[in-house]
């Protein structure tokens, strides 16, 4: 099944890329019940042009009890630019915080890499729960660590933020964000949805999260030199972070 929804862009990906696509969507599958999650029409996969290049998108979306939506992108810009974009995004009512990774590398070198559970209450804080099972993964070191841009305050103390330096590095990093990734889908098939005035809580987190998120201009560049600024902004609040309604 990923193989075929994958078949064009993914098989086209740097090696990492393609791995850690296919440890997301199997440890979705072994710990949740998925639904399929339409997207707004035209927005599954995408053809764009960048300086001449061409860019391909492709979406794979899913819903379970926990999840309004868990959404996995897989982009290629020309030769020289390959996308993993992945955010989990909690159902109303479900106090848990946003799984949320991004990887992009070029010429065979990945250049950033970025993982995290980002809280979503009031205090900003991991409950002691994903606290305790976040601690108690192992923790690698990363020879180039890279400094978060300023929206990045919405991110958690596990936030993993590097530029892979070898292979090894490489499958630390995957080995990690799958790590987050069990203890986030088990942790969330064991919660139970909270009372409506709590909820409005964690909705604002979620909300506050979309909007730094938004504020990329790393992302939004690419996406308007490809696509234009209009249509940019209508997949950067559509699709990658469209804010819960209510
Ligand atoms: C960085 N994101 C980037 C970069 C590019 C994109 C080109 C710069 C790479 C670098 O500095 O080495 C582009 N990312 C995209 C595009 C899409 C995408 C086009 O996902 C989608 C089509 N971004 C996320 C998520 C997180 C995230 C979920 O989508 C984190 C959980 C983080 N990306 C993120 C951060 C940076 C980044 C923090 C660095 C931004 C900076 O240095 O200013």
């Amino acid at each position: 099944m990923v193989q075929t929804a994958y078949s064009s862009v993914k098989d086209d990906l740097h090696p990492l890329i393609q791995q850690l696509a296919h440890g997301i969507i199997s440890t979705w599958q072994t710990h949740l019940d998925l639904e399929p999650f339409l997207l707004p029409e035209d927005l599954g996969y995408i053809e764009g042009r960048l300086e001449g290049e061409k860019l391909r998108i492709e979406n794979c979306c899913y819903q379970s009890r926990e999840f309004r939506k868990m959404h996995l992108e897989l982009a290629k810009v020309g030769k020289n630019l390959d996308i993993l974009h992945c955010v989990m995004f909690p159902r109303e009512g479900y106090p848990l915080p946003m799984f949320g990774c991004d990887l992009v590398g070029g010429r065979g070198q990945i250049s950033a890499a970025i993982a995290d559970l980002s809280p979503t209450n009031a205090e900003k804080t991991l409950s002691s729960d994903y606290h305790g099972a976040l601690s108690q993964l192992p923790t690698p070191d990363f020879a180039q660590p890279r400094e978060l841009p300023e929206w990045g305050d919405i991110f958690s103390e596990f936030c993993l933020f590097i530029r892979p330096a070898d292979p090894n590095e490489e499958q630390r990093f995957l080995h990690r964000v799958i790590g987050f990734l069990e203890a986030h889908c088990s942790l969330a098939s064991q919660t139970q949805p909270v009372g409506s005035e709590i909820s409005s809580v964690y909705l604002e987190g979620q909300r506050n999260y979309c909007t730094k998120q938004q504020q990329n201009d790393k992302t939004r560049r690419v996406l308007e030199k490809a696509f234009g600024d209009e249509w940019a902004e209508r997949y950067m609040t559509t699709v990658l972070f469209d804010l819960p309604t209510v």
